[in-house]
């Protein structure tokens, strides 16, 4: 017999670390993960079996599919905006070939089993595309289908293979005789992550996180956007509860796979002013790099998550004051003291 698993994907990254400590205290599942990194040291119990290698490795996860039965898969590995600039082939190889060989696997998984594997895919305020600065304030909350421009290989990858979800949950095999049993996608379009506990890397977003992280090691800071990029935000519990919230939604009371969700809208400038509030020593200048700010201007001020709200009660617990006053700041300041 198979052992019935959740999978994750990337799980040594930002929103895997905190989904990882989730799902084990709820201890309704035996988790396996998958990374190119080893776990870091305080989550390593947490999970059945840790997998170190890539998700583009065919063997590796034809090997994980002989040996787990998969329920659910958090396939959260990515390479991020910035990152994505530098090497865009390997982006692609990674974002959009290793996306598509998981989809087939749960594709697979989902047909032998005869139930829909679950395929928890986050995606990204970066697969909008807003054409200039006056399109972005006109346009202050985008809907899911309006904007989808990306002017990034990340936000381009994210964006395709959203529909890469969609067709192998709605449209695979739709020439065969009979229908198969599909996988069940779900996607969230997430704004820019804040995580007490984790440095983000390789993102165009982590201006905001970088900016705090660095007040509280009393270390300078020279942000790397104009004070009025505005850009929302969320903090990290927000972004694992909703992943997991997601994924326990009756299919039923679903009426889109791809879901915005967003916590609070804010200015660097006005970033900078909260992080001043808790540590107001800080040294924080702007030297903004100009292909970066590009970036950054494309993507919208807010998502309009209306759909999450009514289709599965989606509401953020931290709004931008509990965020920094209950989450941020008390778990900063214990872990840099
Ligand atoms: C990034 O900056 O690339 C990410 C994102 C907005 O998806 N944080």
């Amino acid at each position: 017999m198979r052992k019935s698993v959740v999978l994750i994907t990337g799980a040594s990254g930002e929103i895997g670390h905190a989904l990882v400590e989730n799902l084990s205290i709820s201890g309704e599942c035996d988790i396996v993960t998958v990374d190119l990194q080893d776990l870091p040291k305080d989550i390593e119990a947490k999970v059945s079996r840790h997998i170190k290698g890539s998700i583009t490795d065919k063997i590796l996860l034809d090997d994980l599919a002989s040996r787990f039965e998969i329920d659910v898969i958090y396939h959260l590995a990515a390479l991020l905006s910035t990152r994505a600039e530098i090497i865009p082939g390997t982006a692609h190889r990674v974002n959009v070939e290793g996306t598509l060989l998981l989809l087939e696997l749960a594709a697979e998984q989902s047909q032998f089993r005869g139930k829909p594997v679950k395929f928890i895919f986050p995606s990204s305020i970066a697969a909008y595309g807003m054409p200039d600065l006056a399109t972005k304030a006109q346009f202050k909350r985008v809907r899911e289908w309006e904007w989808n421009y990306p002017t990034t290989m990340y936000g381009a990858n994210k964006l395709y293979c959203e529909r890469l979800g969609i067709y192998f949950s709605n449209h695979y095999k739709q020439l065969s005789e009979e229908k198969p049993i599909t996988l069940d996608f779900r996607c969230l379009r997430y704004p820019g992550l804040i995580s007490a506990f984790t440095m983000p890397s390789g993102g165009t977003s982590d201006y905001g996180p970088e900016m705090l992280h660095a007040a509280a090691k009393g270390e300078p800071y020279a942000c790397f956007v104009r004070p009025d990029t505005t850009i929302n935000f969320m903090a990290m519990p927000d972004a694992v509860k909703a992943a997991i919230n997601l994924a326990h939604a009756p299919a039923d009371s679903l009426t889109q796979r791809v879901y915005n969700i967003t916590a609070f809208s804010l200015s660097a400038a006005e970033f900078r002013e909260k992080v001043l509030e808790y540590f107001p020593g800080a040294e924080i200048s702007y030297k903004v790099h100009q292909n970066r700010q590009g970036i950054v201007d494309t993507w919208p001020m807010d998502t309009d998550d209306n759909h999450a709200r009514r289709d599965w009660g989606w509401s953020p617990d931290y709004d931008l004051d509990r965020c920094f006053g209950e989450y941020l700041v008390p778990n900063i300041k214990q872990r840099y003291q």
